[in-house]
């Protein structure tokens, strides 16, 4: 099918109110931000036959093979009508209720015993009303085995209708309208992400079965599968660690995914860095060990600037020693990280013990930590088994490990922060074995959440210019994936 007529008839559906935004009661009782209405599609001829072109369209593209048409009253009723009638089919007429004189029959129109008829309805939620229409079509001896439906809400009518052994042939899908709304600016992002959160959110199919009451049940959605959420909707998560929540809010209020590798030698440098580019990023990564003049101060001022512009500390630390040595040096030596950085990173390479000497002293303050998943350098070993090993030690600390270094995203878990290094607006490498890929690349096609970006940055003739464009690329390759995700 035509993905232009497709988009087409979505604008002249919302043009014509068909298609509305707020609070409404749906036929369950169930509130819902978005309301589909096609009822006033018979004041509008020309749409009608466009509707009605485009279900015969899908018609034949499946293939599908019936005796006779059946439009669940009333709405799909005259769209019913204009495709049989065009195209000389058969029709059925489905009643509410019998009449009580004459023949009292549910179903109107000749038909044989074991004819099979092809349900048309305007708009999908549950499944419940093609059902009930199906229902009364089995009890004249009528099968049905598809079904087609302008406008599906996507929230189980296709599976719910399945389990029933009638296939469901969708032509405009919820996310698509969404998408298709919100590409022409007729929507705002956060109107599309509420609707697209309460469509998951209110799944009314289970996959064990009905309720009894002949309702299908509401399903939990399914998070880890289909649902991509925002930054902010992961902040809420229930399971989410507390400094994840911090960093994922930070992200969605600043519209900030950027991270800056702030490696210079000169404290001074560092702290002006933090407080130029503070407002343009979520987190700021640090190497204190390159400082030449590191001082306890120096660390007192960079936790000023991070409150004065609500950003995350990340100490690269990189440790990766046993339990014991990586415990003594988060909590003391000269730098005492466990002090000051909310976040720092460890290698898997020890096992099981690197994190819990780290947990030890970090959990009680309230810290997370990153583990190094993969590597932006050639020839990383870090790669294949070893990175799925990590991905497992992560889910077994979870009350310490809030995601990965890595290159591109390799949990599910929404709770999960994925960052990755190696970014510069051009793909390229240096001299020493790094290699860059950009934020569309690692924000779009590999899923990450966090781009950390180094010398793109403070090699920049302005390196406040530079920030702000690293933030805006990131910025909208991430939103480009929300909205990817939902179609
Ligand atoms: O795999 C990695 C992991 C890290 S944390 N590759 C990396 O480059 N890093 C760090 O990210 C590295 O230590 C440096 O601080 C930063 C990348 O800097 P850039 O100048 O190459 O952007």
């Amino acid at each position: 099918m035509e993905n232009d007529s497709i988009d087409g008839l979505i604008l002249k559906l919302h043009d014509v109110n068909a298609v509305k935004f707020g609070e409404y009661k749906l036929k369950t009782g169930m509130m819902t931000p978005i309301y589909i209405d096609l009822r006033v599609l018979v004041s509008h001829p020309a749409l009608m036959n466009q509707v009605s072109a485009l279900i015969y369209q899908r018609v034949q593209e499946e293939e599908l093979q019936f005796d006779n048409v059946c439009g669940v009253p009333y709405t799909a009723l005259p769209l019913a009508t204009i495709i049989c009638s065009r195209h000389e089919l058969p029709m059925l007429i489905r009643r509410k209720e019998a009449k009580d004189y004459g023949t009292k029959r549910l179903v109107e129109g000749s038909f044989r015993e074991g004819d099979i008829c092809l349900i048309i309805e305007d708009t999908v939620t549950s499944g419940t009303s093609i059902l009930e229409t199906a229902e009364v079509l089995y009890s004249g001896g009528l099968k049905v085995t598809d079904a087609i439906v302008l406008m599906d809400r996507e929230q189980g009518g296709v599976e719910y209708l399945a389990s029933k052994g009638i296939k469901l042939h969708p032509i405009i899908s919820m996310f698509k309208l969404l998408n298709v709304l919100l590409a022409a600016n007729r929507i705002d992002a956060q109107t599309a992400q509420s609707v697209r959160k309460f469509i998951l959110d209110n799944n009314t199919f289970s996959t064990k079965g009905e309720n009894g009451n002949g309702v299908p049940a509401i399903k939990k959605p399914c998070l880890d599968q289909t649902m991509e959420l925002s930054y902010g909707d992961r902040a809420k998560l229930p399971d989410v660690h507390p400094v994840a929540s911090k960093l994922l809010s930070i992200m969605e209020e600043k519209q900030s995914n950027l991270c800056v590798s702030a490696d210079v030698t000169i404290s001074e440098e560092l702290l002006q860095l933090a407080d130029s580019l503070g407002p343009k990023i979520c987190m700021l990564k640090t190497h204190v060990d390159i400082l030449e003049d590191y001082t306890a101060a120096f660390v007192q001022k960079l936790q000023a600037l991070a409150e004065k512009h609500n950003f995350i500390i990340f100490e690269d630390r990189k440790f990766a020693d046993i339990g014991n040595t990586v415990k003594h040096q988060y909590e003391g030596g000269l730098y005492q990280i466990s002090s000051w950085s909310h976040i720092v990173n460890a290698h898997a390479v020890p096992g099981p013990g690197v994190v819990k000497g780290l947990s030890a002293v970090g959990k009680p303050l309230g810290r997370g930590c990153l583990l190094i998943a993969q590597m932006s350098s050639q020839g990383s070993l870090a790669t294949g088994e070893y990175t799925k090993a990590v991905l497992k030690m992560a889910e077994e600390h979870t009350d310490f490990v809030i995601g990965f270094i890595c290159g591109s995203k390799i949990s599910k878990r929404p709770e999960f922060i994925h960052m990755t290094p190696g970014v510069q607006i051009q793909a390229g490498g240096d001299v020493l074995g790094q290699q860059y890929t950009t934020p569309e690349d690692v924000l779009y096609n590999k899923g990450s959440d966090v781009i950390i970006v180094g010398r793109g940055i403070l090699e920049a003739p302005d390196r406040l210019k530079a920030a702000e464009s690293y933030r805006m690329s990131g910025w909208e390759a991430y939103t480009k994936r929300l909205s990817k995700v939902a179609q």
